[in-house]
């Protein structure tokens, strides 16, 4: 078109990021009583240590921010989300495999859904961890349920045609006019507001014995928000305050520990939502009142992104200290903090010499400067740790039969778009930096 659009696609993200929070605050109370402690504690981190604090994030953004978690039941379905995520400036990044995740394996795989450039995450970074079903996986499935689950799952229809018309349209021009942009955030919302419809509850519970994540995908017509993340400066005073507001939180806080060295990577702790009523139907066709607790609440704290090197370290130190099976929060966390001092350099600038991390290089008053690159991405055992601590029944699984193939480049022919790979991004990030600092420095000036 000749003209600017009226909504640019990082409006669209932002606008759609405010009103999912709206609905989930109304729909799961908890969320809106973890926003208030994650801004108290925002703001009282960069009150105590000024731009020191912001080196990961300015305050605007990081209040901001939120990651939301979606999963669907089929490749069209995906490749649909994949569109009208594409209309909001968001593009598939990294492959997670969930299905053999220890110790409790979720039949799916997933992505993220994020912008990509720099400029874009700075004017808002919401991201949508997104999970898709595999029902032909036979560690999970046999074969007439995968039948049965498919046939239920090609009927649904979870993105309106007026919806995938609009995306497309926004995707071709860049944004959309005032009134198509209401009309798309109006449509794009709804789909993710958990349904009233009546849930078959044989059905439900069928899926339920074999993977409540299979259940809260293919036992319903709809689908739901998951949960949404707000991201926090110190995710240790939030925890400890979260039980002062009556909210119980799960056990551990995932990922990398509290230390006296460098941030990396990713923190995040949950607390499960309440029961909430949903109607069943029943096999005589009655209609009975019932409860479901599918969603849930959690919070996360961001660190330095990781080269492959830093990640591997990253990925050993983690396996070392699962491997020790320690029973208590307590304890788990001390052979965290050991396993760290050993794999990780003290300092971030150490961490940078050795290549573990990524960062830019800016002039500040004739001196380069290296600033660290913030990790926008997700954890898989972190996330299987998120899906676990979500379910009411472990389910069952048979690790001896045979699972079935699914990888990036599957996923990426599915969504008929590019699939991101995380550190690439990072990688040319941290390169472009270095290049405008070399191009400075060629011209003599500052
Ligand atoms: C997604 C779990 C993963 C995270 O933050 O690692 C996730 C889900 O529960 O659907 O959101
Ligand atoms: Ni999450």
């Amino acid at each position: 078109p000749s003209s600017t659009p009226d909504v640019l696609p990082w409006q669209l993200r932002a606008a759609f990021a405010r009103r999912l929070s709206d609905l989930y605050g109304r729909e799961v109370p908890a969320y809106t009583t973890l926003l208030e402690v994650a801004h108290e504690v925002n703001a009282e981190v960069v009150a105590a240590h000024g731009a020191e604090a912001e080196r990961l994030g300015s305050l605007e953004r990081v209040t901001a921010e939120r990651h939301g978690a979606i999963r669907l039941g089929t490749p069209q379905e995906l490749a649909e989300v994949g569109a009208v995520f594409a209309a909001m400036g968001m593009h598939p990044v990294g492959f997670y495999d969930l299905r053999d995740a220890a110790p409790s394996p979720v039949p799916v795989v997933s992505t993220a859904f994020r912008p990509v450039a720099a400029g874009e995450l700075a004017r808002n970074p919401f991201r949508v961890f997104t999970s898709l079903l595999v029902p032909g996986d036979r560690r999970f499935f046999d074969a007439d349920l995968q039948a049965r689950l498919e046939a239920f799952l090609a009927t649904r229809e979870l993105f309106p045609p007026d919806l995938l018309d609009l995306a497309a349209r926004a995707e071709r021009d860049g944004g959309l006019d005032r009134a198509g942009a209401e009309r798309l955030l109006e449509l794009a919302t709804a789909v993710f507001a958990l349904s009233r419809e009546p849930v078959d509850r044989a059905w439900y519970q069928e899926l339920e014995r074999v993977s409540g994540v299979a259940a809260d995908i293919g036992g319903v017509r709809s689908t739901h928000v998951n949960h949404l993340t707000p991201r926090v400066l110190d995710i240790d005073a939030l925890y400890a305050r979260m039980a002062g507001r009556g909210i119980a939180m799960i056990d551990d806080i995932q990922g990398p520990p509290r230390w006296s060295g460098p941030d990396v990577l990713l923190r995040q702790t949950s607390f499960r939502a309440l029961d909430e009523e949903r109607p069943f139907r029943l096999p005589d066709g009655s209609v009975v009142p019932g409860a479901l607790r599918v969603r849930f609440g959690e919070v996360e704290a961001r660190g330095i992104a990781l080269t492959p090197e830093g990640r591997a370290r990253y990925d050993a130190a983690v396996a070392e200290v699962a491997a020790l099976a320690l029973p208590t929060a307590q304890e788990r966390h001390e052979a965290t903090v050991e396993a760290w001092r050993r794999t990780f350099p003290p300092t971030e600038a150490e961490l940078f010499d050795q290549g573990l991390g990524y960062c830019e290089h800016v002039v500040v008053d004739g001196r380069v400067e290296r600033r660290p690159i913030v990790y926008e991405d997700f954890l898989p055992q972190s996330a299987a740790g998120i899906f676990r601590s979500n379910l009411a029944e472990e389910g069952r699984s048979d690790a001896s039969r045979a699972g079935l193939a699914r990888d990036a480049d599957w996923l990426a022919g599915v969504l008929g778009r590019e699939l991101h790979d995380p550190f690439a991004l990072y990688a040319a990030q941290q390169e472009a930096s270095r290049a405008r600092v070399d191009a400075v420095a060629a011209a003599g000036g500052d």
